[in-house]
């Protein structure tokens, strides 16, 4: 519905992973996840994936801003800024500790009980991401992840339990965070996130590519068989998809820069397609039998695809793409980051992300031409060093800026262009562990955590300059940005 002003009941707030903040790693029978086995890194030195736990290395998460021991205060600080949506994760590993377990663990359940219930006193809607970067590191081993369709089950199985367990507490679901990141198909960081892929030394780029499309469709199967189920628990459920959206810019208005535009865009964005139509796109299905890629999918899948479709579309939009056809032309489109070139009108963060404010606006447009859907930004924000003056104040006026731009042609997007949004959930709310690089120094809160990279800090939270700013924000839906 076409709305001129800033919705009533608009769902700001903040959104997290369990992850990136709880620690308490293996408390209460919680089992290790593939975050668990991660080191920390830099901005220019990759994450190391262990094979188990290394004495002696550090693993942020393991115990991250102990938000599993400090869950109560932090809420309450999101609701003083006047929070009206957390967005977080359920750690599978605490439900299913292996991932294959026959019975839910009864002390992980019962945590987000008490998580859930606190936002409520607060009157803050939780928004629940089901499989965010954290799935249980034994599926990883036994069955090589997501490329085994054994996992589907799993995964429906720790769906249905959270859905019957939280049915009244919980309206918002998100299936699995940021799917089209393993369009890298080479980046064994993000398949290891995203879909519990080891790869083994030596497989080819094409290897890699076959095992992505297998993973990443029996997760639009078991995400579709979710949504399925989820509705008959509870048909005032809205269970949504969630992809990293990127605006992708030609480089130049040549032919080859625009074609090979539509080409990256197809090669990343089609997850969603497939999550809102029920069916891959014609360009998917081209280039797979292309390639010779021949991956298992069923006459029954293709129905399940259509049966499940989602509520609504969440993305996380932190910059654009831009593209240029000089190293790889529209038709030799393989690996997508030989595409990838520096946008020159734009600024970078300290970690090299380009800030693009207007993207933001062209993003929702696109969703909303493409899928005709309620959408929702669930992640947003700028990853930064703060500095602690000697009162203990931090002066983050960077952050503010950044997010400023972004909250204004988010407006524009609505008030001007029409676009339906249900929310605004800035990331990181409160400073957590950085998905990338493990880092703790990677800042994007509202609310300083005393912790460093090396994992010193007294864990003492503290409000920052933004966190008056966004308060005020939240406080006139909006319109008080300055
Ligand atoms: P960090 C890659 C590209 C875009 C978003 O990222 C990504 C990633 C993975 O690093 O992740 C999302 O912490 C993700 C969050 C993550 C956030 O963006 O690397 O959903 O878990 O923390 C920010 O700065």
């Amino acid at each position: 519905m076409y709305s001129a002003k800033m919705p009533k009941g608009f769902l700001w707030g903040g959104a997290v992973a369990a992850h990136q903040l709880e620690g308490a790693w293996n408390e209460d029978g919680k089992g290790m996840s593939v975050a668990d086995v991660m080191t920390v890194g830099t901005a220019t030195k990759p994450r190391e994936i262990t094979n188990g736990i290394i004495p002696g290395k550090n693993y942020p998460n393991h115990d991250a801003i102990d938000f599993y021991h400090h869950y109560k205060e932090d809420i309450k600080l999101m609701a003083e800024m006047g929070f009206k949506a957390f967005r977080t994760s359920i750690a599978w590993t605490r439900i299913f500790p292996n991932g294959d377990d026959k019975k839910p663990n009864e002390a992980g359940l019962k945590f987000y009980d008490n998580l859930f219930d606190t936002c409520h006193q607060y009157g803050i809607e939780p928004i629940i991401t089901l499989s965010h970067f954290e799935i249980p590191f034994h599926l990883v081993k036994k069955y090589g992840g997501f490329t085994n369709r054994k996992l589907i089950d799993y995964f429906v199985r720790f769906a249905t339990v959270c859905f019957k367990r939280y049915k009244n507490k919980v309206k918002y679901w998100i299936t699995f965070n940021e799917i089209d990141n393993q369009s890298a198909y080479n980046n064994d960081f993000l398949m290891a996130t995203n879909s519990g892929i080891l790869f083994k030394k030596g497989m080819t780029d094409k290897e890699k590519e076959a095992a992505m499309y297998q993973a990443g469709h029996y997760e639009l199967v078991a995400s579709a068989l979710a949504v399925k189920i989820g509705h008959k628990i509870n048909p005032n459920f809205q269970i949504g998809c969630m992809i990293n959206y990127s605006p992708v810019r030609p480089l130049t208005p040549s032919s080859d820069d625009v074609l090979l535009a539509d080409k990256f865009e197809q090669r990343r964005d089609w997850f969603s397609d497939v999550h809102v139509f029920g069916k891959y796109p014609n360009a998917v299905e081209a280039y797979i039998e292309r390639n010779g890629y021949r991956p298992d999918i069923t006459d029954e899948d293709r129905i399940v695809l259509q049966e499940g479709t989602v509520d609504y579309v969440a993305f996380s939009y932190y910059q654009t793409t831009t593209v240029s056809s000089k190293k790889v032309k529209p038709d030799d489109l393989t690996d997508l980051s030989k595409a990838v070139t520096k946008n020159p009108t734009l600024k970078r963060s300290d970690w090299g992300w380009e800030i693009d404010p207007e993207g933001l606006r062209i993003a929702l447009n696109q969703l909303t031409d493409r899928y005709h859907k309620p959408l929702f930004i669930v992640e947003n924000g700028l990853g930064a060093y703060d500095k602690v003056e000697a009162d203990g104040s931090i002066h983050d006026d960077y952050r503010i800026d950044y997010l400023k731009k972004h909250i204004s042609e988010m407006e524009k997007a609505v008030e001007l262009d029409g676009v339906n949004l249900m929310g605004y959930l800035p990331w990181g709310p409160i400073d957590l562990v950085s998905a990338g690089t493990g880092q703790m120094d990677k800042r994007y809160g509202f609310i300083y955590v005393d912790k460093n990279d090396a994992g010193k800090g007294t864990l003492k939270r503290s409000r920052k300059d933004s966190f008056y700013w966004y308060k005020k924000v939240i406080a006139s839906n909006g319109k008080k940005l300055d």
